[in-house]
């Protein structure tokens, strides 16, 4: 008599209320249409066939800006949004990454710090799929301190001219529209650039070994003309991006237990089929151990998540509240799938099972969005009172 699934254990789902349940039975289905049966592939072939189509199937279902309110935007709660980055990245994290760069980051940052006319004309094509958005800080030289962020913004006359290199941006290649964060004479402030500009491009990154299912790429911009109204008027400065990271980094608290929560399940399953010695593994203590300890620390993780869901839907939210939960949850989540992979043997290495490919994308997402050193900072700072990053 197992349990069907490792939430129960805890009873995890009396957390959440009807609807919000509703909305995670939701995106469930559309991860199992739309995604489950492709995404090996897309990983191994390092190609998703067709990121257009996915953003408007989620489009449809309101989940591109879905804490946002206006502008096709579906208004959905905190904690919504938080089961929903659940179940994309049980799928795989590059596309609970397709989705939080859209609306996390690229809407955010026009919901945000936008004048009317940049929402009118950006929000609602983003929010139901046609257009999609990426977010610019990261350079080649500059990650965890984007503030020595070399790309520059100069007037010229009424126009701004972009000069620079964008690193790592996902959705790059595919992006109708770039949020491109650049240093001013006035400090760092934000562009939105039609990726159909003169003197932008987007080259694909290749040979990543982690989030393959996903579009990763640099943004090259060599003297890119800009209409004054192209800058975000209402912010200056670095908690302009970084404003729009802490919604991110908040998906990302829940996303990482969806990848831990479906490396459990493999291992599970596989524990009770997998005959060694004359009995499934699963007999074994030292197996059981594995399955409680996955088991435990990934209840733990939803325990913290939802209590930050509940916190950001009271307007209580604070940065380094995020910080925490992105530290612990990520940092879970791939020691779970790793020992997952242990429980699969030398099938856990293969793209038959889902463990290695969460594994791997787990890395890259144990450093984006901020290191676990930089939210360890983050912490310690709020903790001692003493910024240690300098
Ligand atoms: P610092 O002097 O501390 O702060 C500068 C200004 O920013 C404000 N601020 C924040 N505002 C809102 N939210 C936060 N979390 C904020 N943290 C700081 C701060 O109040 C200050 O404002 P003001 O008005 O006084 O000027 O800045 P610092 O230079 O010391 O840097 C702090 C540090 C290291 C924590 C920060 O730079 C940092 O978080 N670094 C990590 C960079 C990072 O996370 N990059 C992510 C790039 S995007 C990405 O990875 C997308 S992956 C997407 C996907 O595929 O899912
Ligand atoms: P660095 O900052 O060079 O850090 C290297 C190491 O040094 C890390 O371990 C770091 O923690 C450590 N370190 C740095 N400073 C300190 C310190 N003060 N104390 C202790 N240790 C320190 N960026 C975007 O802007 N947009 C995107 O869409 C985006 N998508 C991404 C997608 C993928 C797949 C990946 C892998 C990255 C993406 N990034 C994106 C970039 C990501 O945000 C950066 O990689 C991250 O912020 C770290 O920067 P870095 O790689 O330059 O590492």
């Amino acid at each position: 008599n197992a349990l069907s699934r490792i939430d129960e254990l805890a009873n995890l789902d009396h957390l959440f209320s009807a609807d919000e349940l509703a909305v995670r039975a939701t995106v469930r289905q559309v991860c199992a249409d739309k995604v489950d049966p492709y995404v090996a592939t897309w990983f191994e072939t390092g190609q998703l066939d067709d990121v257009r189509g996915l953003t408007k199937e989620f489009g449809k279902l309101g989940l591109l800006g879905m804490h946002l309110t206006g502008y096709g935007c579906a208004g959905m709660s905190a904690t919504e949004y938080g089961l929903a980055c659940l179940e994309l990245e049980a799928s795989d994290s590059g596309i609970r990454s397709l989705v939080s760069v859209q609306g996390s980051l690229a809407m955010t940052a026009i919901w945000k710090w936008g004048s009317e006319e940049q929402k009118q004309q950006w929000l609602p094509g983003m929010a139901a799929g046609e257009l999609i958005g990426c977010f610019g800080l990261t350079e080649p030289d500059v990650g965890s301190d984007p503030g020595s962020m070399r790309t520059r913004a100069r007037r010229d006359g009424a126009d701004w001219v972009l000069d620079g290199r964008k690193m790592w941006i996902t959705n790059g290649s595919v992006a109708d529209v770039a949020i491109v964060w650049a240093g001013t004479e006035e400090g760092v402030r934000g562009f939105v650039v039609p990726t159909d500009t003169p003197g932008f491009s987007a080259p694909l990154i290749k040979h990543k070994l982690s989030l393959r299912a996903s579009v990763t790429s640099e943004l090259v911009l060599d003297g890119v003309r800009l209409p004054a109204d192209a800058v975000l008027p209402e912010v200056t400065g670095l908690r302009g991006p970084l404003g729009c990271l802490n919604e991110a980094r908040y998906g990302i608290v829940w996303g990482a237990l969806g990848a831990a929560r479906s490396s459990i399940e493999a291992a599970r399953a596989y524990a009770a089929d997998r005959v060694q010695f004359g009995r499934s593994i699963d007999g074994f203590q030292l197996t059981q151990q594995k399955l409680v300890e996955m088991t435990l620390e990934y209840t733990k993780g939803v325990l913290l998540a939802a209590h930050l869901g509940r916190l950001k839907d009271a307007h209580l939210s604070r940065p380094e509240q995020v910080s925490l939960g992105k530290l612990n949850n990520v940092r879970a989540a791939l020691e779970i799938c790793r020992t997952a992979r242990t429980i699969l043997g030398a099938n856990g290495i293969s793209l038959e099972y889902p463990v290695i490919r969460h594994m791997n994308n787990l890395e890259s997402v144990l450093t984006y969005e901020g290191t676990v050193e930089m939210h360890t900072l983050i912490v310690g700072e709020k903790l001692t009172g003493q910024s240690a990053f300098r």
